[in-house]
C-alpha cells in the first residue's frame, strides 16, 4: 500500500522538504518516507502531498494519493489547478507560527504608518529636528478584513496595543474587544472607519476586486491600507488612483495579481508604496507540524479529518 509522502511545491513559502521530513517525522513519532518533487520516484508510492503552489497537473499523477495537505493557509493556489484529483481530500494546515508572523507584518506596518517613520527618515536625510504632530493611539482606528484564524488573531493583538479595532466576516463572528461587522453593509461600516485597513480575507469569487475605487473612496482622507491576503482582492489602478489623488497615505503590499511582481509594474518604484515579497506569513515545518500529524493519524485510523476544505466554497 502507498504510504510515502510527498512536498510539492516550485515556489517560496510553504517550508521545505527536509524540514518537513524532519518536523512531521517526529511529530508522528517516526522515520518518514518524505520525498521532494519532482524527484519523487515511483508516483505510486505517494499516499500523502504536501502542496504549496504545485505545478497544475502534478497531484493528477499520483494514482494512489489519499490526502493533499496545503502547507499555505490559504488554499486558492491548488484550486486553480483544472486537473486537482476529484475526491482526494484537501486540508490545509493551521500554523500558530504563520498565525503570529501574519500579526506581526501588519503591525509592524501600522506602526510605520502611525509613528510618521517615513517622515523621520526623510527628516534625518537633511539632519531636521522636528516633532511630527502625532496621533493619538486612541483615535486611530483599524479594519481587519477576515476574522478567521489569522484575521482574529491580528485584531486581537492590534486592539492589544489600544487602536479601536474593527472587524469584517462574511457570516457574524463575536470576538472580545473587536468590533465585529459582517455582511455587505458591513464591510462599507468598516471601511468607513478604518484610518489604517488592514486585509488578511480569502480568495474567492466573492473576494476578488473587492477593493475597487468605491471601496477605497469610502475609506477616511489619509488611510493607509495593508494587504498581505491575496493580491486579487484589489483592482490595482483604482489604488494607485487613491494613492496618487492623495485619498490613501499610502500601501504596505506583502501579495499581487502576479507572483513574482512584474519588473515594469508601478507598484515596484510608487513612492506610497512598499512592496515586499509575499513573506508576511511563511510557513514553519516547526510550529505547523503537528496539525499535519494529527490529520495523518486521522487519515490512517479512518477518524474524520480536521481543516478540510471545501472546494465550492473557496475556503
Ligand atoms: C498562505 C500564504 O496561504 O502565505 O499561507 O499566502
Amino acid at each position: 500500500m502507498a504510504a510515502a509522502f510527498a512536498y510539492i511545491s516550485n515556489a517560496q513559502g510553504g517550508g521545505d522538504a527536509a524540514g518537513w521530513r524532519q518536523r512531521l517525522g517526529a511529530a508522528l513519532g517516526e522515520a518518514i518516507d518524505l520525498r521532494a518533487w519532482p524527484d519523487i520516484g515511483d508516483p505510486a508510492d505517494i499516499a500523502i502531498a504536501l502542496a504549496w503552489k504545485p505545478p497544475p497537473g502534478v497531484l493528477a499523477r499520483l494514482p494512489n494519493l489519499r490526502l493533499i495537505v496545503s502547507t499555505g493557509m490559504g488554499v486558492d493556489h491548488l484550486l486553480v489547478d483544472p486537473e486537482l484529483p476529484a475526491g482526494v481530500p484537501i486540508v490545509r494546515i493551521i500554523d500558530p507560527g504563520l498565525v503570529g508572523q501574519m500579526a506581526e507584518y501588519a503591525i509592524y506596518w501600522l506602526l510605520h504608518h502611525h509613528r510618521d517613520m517615513d517622515a523621520y527618515a526623510a527628516q534625518q536625510r537633511s539632519r531636521q529636528w522636528h516633532e511630527v504632530p502625532f496621533t493619538d493611539t486612541a483615535l486611530r482606528r483599524v479594519g481587519v478584513l477576515g476574522l478567521g484564524e489569522i484575521g482574529a488573531n491580528t485584531a486581537r493583538k492590534i486592539a492589544a496595543l489600544g487602536f479601536p479595532t474593527a472587524g469584517w466576516s462574511r457570516s457574524p463572528r463575536r470576538i472580545d474587544g473587536i468590533d465585529c461587522h459582517h455582511g455587505r453593509d458591513g464591510l462599507e461600516d468598516v471601511l468607513r472607519r478604518s484610518d489604517v485597513l488592514v486585509d488578511v480575507l480569502p480568495m474567492t469569487a466573492q473576494t476578488a476586486g473587492l477593493l475597487d475605487a468605491r471601496a477605497f473612496a469610502r475609506m477616511p482622507r489619509g488611510a493607509f491600507f495593508v494587504n498581505m491576503a491575496r493580491g486579487g482582492h484589489v483592482v490595482d489602478r483604482d489604488l494607485l488612483a487613491a494613492l496618487d489623488a492623495g485619498h490613501l497615505a499610502g500601501a504596505a503590499l506583502d501579495v499581487f495579481h502576479v507572483e513574482p511582481l512584474p519588473q515594469d509594474h508601478p507598484f515596484w518604484s510608487h513612492p506610497k508604496v512598499k512592496v515586499t515579497p509575499h513573506i508576511a506569513g511563511p510557513t514553519n515545518p516547526r510550529t505547523a507540524a503537528e496539525s499535519v500529524a494529527e490529520n495523518v493519524r486521522r487519515l490512517r485510523t479512518g477518524r474524520p479529518l480536521l481543516n478540510l476544505i471545501d472546494p465550492a466554497a473557496g475556503y
